[in-house]
């Protein structure tokens, strides 16, 4: 694969006015969240909730990527189309999430270190195959007390790194993802320190690897202080935070970065892309995007709950949390996009 193919598919994910949608929920993950909204927890109703979202209308005007799970990379929708092949007609890449899952990091209590690269070259040829263009994954850093430890920061950005390798070799963009959680009572600064840490440690790691910055799309965290932290920052530290850790440890070579949300409301992840693009507009060298899982889908999950007849409106609700982000990631959006549900 040449590196210009890379950097095409790279910039076509990064599209000025769209971002990444991440489906890529494990079965584990998925079914604990139909378990809190009572769907039941079964290949069928895993296949019909991604056949909602790939089939909602107009998807495409606000995505111009989605990240599929194993599981769904070769089912279909009712009528028999291939999902992935209904995401291509659409003009919206087709993803894979490709790691394993993290697990404990032995040595290290409370920290994880994600699994997967066994096998990795082969798998990653398959899904080429089958069609995915790019591919995802997750390493978790924990902030706690005496954690994150320089061993887990470290081991991850290693395979994080071996990943992407692995990745451009078989002619996919790979999306980085060391996620930061939000869970703790940490502060913004410890968020913003211990972030900056990790970018560092993955840049190196990918340098160190050879990984082609050009054909590679970063997705973090973004600066936050904990979910139990007594003090919520505004919306302008915030952005202030982010965008500058960014722009300390991220090279400008690099086509994109597109946001995991990580648990925030729906709302919040929106205002909080919005105004890292009102502040720093014309002063960022990468595309500034959003890949959002649960700000993107969860109204519309919740509207859904696994009955047919509730398919319209969880789909005009998806289709309004892609297009507020959209509107969002050219610093557009404002609070009274939230009532304009057509
Ligand atoms: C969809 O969730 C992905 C991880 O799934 P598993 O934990 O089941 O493997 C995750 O990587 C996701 O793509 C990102 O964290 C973005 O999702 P959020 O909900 O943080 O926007």
């Amino acid at each position: 694969m040449e590196s210009s193919d890379l950097k095409k598919i790279a910039e076509s994910l990064m599209n000025k006015n769209k971002g990444l949608l991440a489906m890529d929920e494990s079965t584990g993950t998925c079914n604990k969240r139909f378990e809190a909204l009572g769907i039941p927890q079964t290949e069928e109703y895993r296949r019909k909730y991604r056949e909602l979202i790939v089939t909602t209308p107009r998807l495409e005007e606000c995505i111009s990527g989605a990240i599929l799970f194993d599981e769904n990379i070769d089912q279909s929708i009712e009528d028999g189309t291939l999902m992935i092949d209904v995401l291509k007609k659409k003009g919206i890449i087709p993803g894979i999430k490709v790691d394993e899952g993290a697990i404990p990091l032995d040595r290290f209590p409370g920290e994880k270190i994600t699994e997967g690269l066994d096998g990795l070259g082969k798998r990653l040829a398959d899904y080429y195959n089958k069609g995915a263009r790019f591919a995802k994954w997750r390493a978790v850093i924990t902030i706690g007390e005496g954690i994150p430890t320089l061993t887990a920061i470290k081991t991850n950005a290693y395979n994080l790194a071996r990943y992407a390798v692995l990745c451009q070799q078989a002619g996919l963009v790979p999306i980085v993802e060391p996620e930061v959680l939000m869970e703790g009572n940490h502060s913004l600064q410890q968020c913003s320190e211990v972030t900056h840490q990790v970018l560092h440690a993955v840049f190196n790691a990918l340098f160190e690897q050879h990984v082609d910055f050009e054909g590679m799309i970063l997705k973090p965290n973004m600066i936050l202080p904990g979910l139990e932290s007594p003090v919520q920052d505004s919306l302008e530290a915030v952005a202030d935070a982010t965008v500058l850790c960014f722009l300390r440890c991220v090279p400008a070579a690099v086509p994109g970065i597109a946001f995991l949300s990580g648990g925030q409301s729906e709302q919040l992840a929106s205002e909080r892309l919005n105004a890292m693009h009102t502040r720093f507009k014309d002063k960022m060298p990468w595309e500034l995007t959003f890949s959002f899982s649960r700000a993107i889908q969860q109204p519309a999950l919740e509207a859904w709950k696994g009955d047919d007849k509730n398919v319209a409106i969880a789909q005009k609700l998806l289709y309004h949390r892609a297009w507020c982000n959209s509107k969002a990631r050219r610093g557009e959006y404002t609070p009274e996009m939230e009532k304009e549900i057509s």
